[in-house]
């Protein structure tokens, strides 16, 4: 069976990531039809060996297309109107913004983590936020094996996360101009700040990670706490994960655990004395769809826990290629 498929947000970081992917992968698809805004409507682009036009998102462009899947990715704001004008169409539509995320009818899906959550989707599956994403890879395997108590993260998250506009601060303060998406300069600086802040002090993206790990992983209770930061870097979210176990574990025995893991790829030698150490980095895994581990080692101040170095490319499996496989996945449910 071949099904048609919508991008919504089509010139966006992550819809045009999304089409990138979707010719990679050559999923079984009759038709595509690509959205955005207004403001884009009637440009052309090349994708599939065509040419496609920009058609403008309303609240009835998805009627009479005969839509089986659609892809969004064009914010929160956008994805709330028109997210349940995609469903009344019959599509399922595979979210990428935080609008569906923490619903309790809606799925929040990472493939190779909990893909059994796509089979009860209600029309909406929610792609997690990037930096959760690349962390639940790392750490599905590991609480299925010695079962997690606690998680400490701190990122160091790309100018691309924040889209267009994100990145643009980064090129363009470069020649010191004033930043225009980021509260202060992003060039030769960090960010303790990723989105807004709650009035408990924690921001908006340490909060989806702490929520949207407990969700993913079927563990409400799960103690979880995250400081989430940006540097100035253009692609790929690197990560400092400390976790503690419930059980002991042997370290060669957990190295191979991870490495035998689908989607995710173990780059860890130590060098001692001079040499440079084999590790993941965000120029290195920049353009590739797996989760890198590196620096995987003991935590010698509790009983049983493990510090781990987490570096993905967060338009990739961060955000367009976790919704692809989400899309894939589907595919395959319905040929069974
Ligand atoms: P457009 O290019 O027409 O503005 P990014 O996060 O990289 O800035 O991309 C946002 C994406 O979401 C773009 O494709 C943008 O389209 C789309 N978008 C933003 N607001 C709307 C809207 N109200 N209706 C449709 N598409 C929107
Ligand atoms: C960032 N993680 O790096 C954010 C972007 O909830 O999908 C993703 C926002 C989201 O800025």
């Amino acid at each position: 069976r071949k099904y048609n498929v919508a991008v919504v947000g089509a010139t966006g970081m992550v819809g045009r990531k999304f089409l990138q992917v979707l010719e990679e992968r050559k999923l079984p698809v009759e038709n595509y039809y690509l959205f955005a805004s207004a403001r884009s409507a009637g440009k052309k682009v090349d994708f599939m060996g065509k040419e496609y036009t920009i058609e403008e998102l309303t609240e009835t462009c998805f009627d009479g297309k005969d839509i089986d899947i659609a892809l969004f990715s064009a914010g929160g704001g956008t994805s709330e109107k028109f997210a349940p004008c995609a469903v009344k169409a019959g599509a399922l539509v595979i979210d990428n913004s935080s609008a569906w995320r923490m619903k309790q009818a809606v799925p929040l899906v990472v493939p190779e983590v909990n893909p059994e959550d796509i089979a009860w989707n209600n029309g909406i599956i929610a792609n997690p936020n990037c930096s959760t994403i690349q962390a639940m890879v790392a750490l599905k395997p590991l609480d299925d094996k010695y079962k997690i108590k606690r998680v400490v993260y701190s990122t160091y998250q790309a100018v691309s996360g924040a889209g267009m506009g994100g990145y643009s601060d980064l090129e363009n303060g470069i020649n010191g101009d004033a930043p225009k998406k980021f509260p202060y300069p992003i060039f030769g600086n960090c960010l303790p700040q990723i989105d807004v802040f709650d009035e408990d002090g924690y921001t908006k993206e340490e909060l989806k990670m702490v929520n949207e790990t407990r969700k993913i992983l079927h563990n409400d209770n799960m103690r979880i706490t995250a400081t989430t930061v940006r540097v100035p870097v253009f692609h790929g979210h690197s990560e400092s994960i400390n976790v503690e176990f419930e059980k002991d574990f042997d370290l060669d025995d957990l190295k191979k655990t991870l490495a035998d893991f689908p989607g995710l790829i173990v780059m860890d030698e130590v060098k001692t004395g001079e040499g440079k150490g084999v590790y993941p980095m965000a120029t290195e895994i920049a353009g590739k769809d797996e989760v890198y581990v590196g620096r995987i080692r003991r935590d010698r101040s509790v009983d049983s826990g493990v510090n781990l170095w987490v570096v993905a490319d967060n338009i990739r499996k961060g955000a367009a290629t976790n919704a692809v496989q989400i899309a894939q996945k589907w595919m395959e449910m319905q040929e069974q």
